[in-house]
């Protein structure tokens, strides 16, 4: 007998992994949370149905949603991290020498899931620089500030993360930011949403003086061309120095790179500029 998961990524269009072990399910308060083994992608985290992570992969998107903004910046001391319950996001952050992370995750399930059965990605929850707020990401926003990057590591844009994607919302990262502060956000694919990834350019940058997108490849996303919307409120991400960018231990994220991750191919910039 064959066990199989499948991810709809469209209503037409599904993701499929064989499982060969299904190590624990959980409805929580706000979402079915799945873990279970595969063959070629290691274990995989699904919350509803969706891949949030899979171990063989997971490197790529927490490695670009941390290092990108981090090394833009230069100088960071205190970071917001809103989702990102697994904690692979903090993992890439702490190779950084920051003081403070605050982990803003609705779902304290997700952080306790993580715990048990992603030991290499949630091994950063326990640094005592880590500090992590069980509440809605929106509301904290408003209520905190000096942050000199904020990273939302969301989910798709329904249920709970739809605010998590508005313009509203940009504007009171914003606020949170420090004057030099930089906020990135994990934006899907063009491949299938290019008005989704147009209307968050716009809202972006009708508050940030500089929006950049850049990519990555994640083959267990939709898709599997991903993007990461980046907005910047004085340092131009396009007009750093290579040379000043420090080693780091990555897998993904390469110095010799860094200026092409901005470079877009021409039906996305087709996108952002219609
Ligand atoms: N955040 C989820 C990205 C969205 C994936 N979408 C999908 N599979 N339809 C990743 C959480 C990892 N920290």
């Amino acid at each position: 007998m064959e066990l199989w998961f499948s991810e709809y990524q469209t209503k037409n269009v599904k993701l499929s992994f064989r499982v060969t072990d299904v190590i624990y399910t959980k409805q929580s308060e706000y979402q079915y949370i799945s873990v279970f083994d595969t063959e070629d992608f290691g274990r995989v985290l699904a919350l509803d149905d969706t891949v949030m992570l899979t171990t063989k992969d997971e490197f790529i998107y927490h490695e670009m949603i941390s290092h990108i903004p981090l090394l833009t910046h230069g100088n960071a001391a205190k970071v917001l991290v809103i989702g990102g319950g697994d904690g692979g996001t903090v993992r890439e952050i702490l190779k950084h020498p920051v003081k403070e992370i605050n982990l803003v995750e609705i779902d304290h399930e997700v952080i306790e899931t993580s715990k048990k059965y992603f030991p290499a990605v949630s091994c950063g929850l326990s640094d005592p620089r880590v500090k992590i707020f069980c509440e809605d990401g929106i509301e904290f926003v408003k209520k905190h500030s000096g942050y000199d990057v904020i990273i939302i590591d969301s989910t798709d844009p329904i249920g709970p993360a739809v605010g998590l994607f508005s313009g509203q919302f940009y504007k009171n990262v914003f606020e949170a930011l420090n004057d030099d502060g930089i906020m990135v956000a994990q934006t899907e694919t063009p491949i299938l949403f290019g008005d989704l990834i147009k209307r968050i350019y716009t809202d972006m940058s009708a508050t940030f003086p500089y929006t950049n997108l850049y990519s990555a490849v994640i083959p267990t996303y939709p898709g599997a061309f991903w993007t990461f919307t980046m907005g910047s409120k004085s340092i131009n991400p396009i007009s750093r120095e290579i040379s000043d960018i420090p080693f780091l231990e990555t897998k993904y994220y390469s110095r010799e790179l860094h200026k092409s991750y901005f470079v877009l191919p021409p039906f996305v910039k087709d996108i952002i500029s219609k």
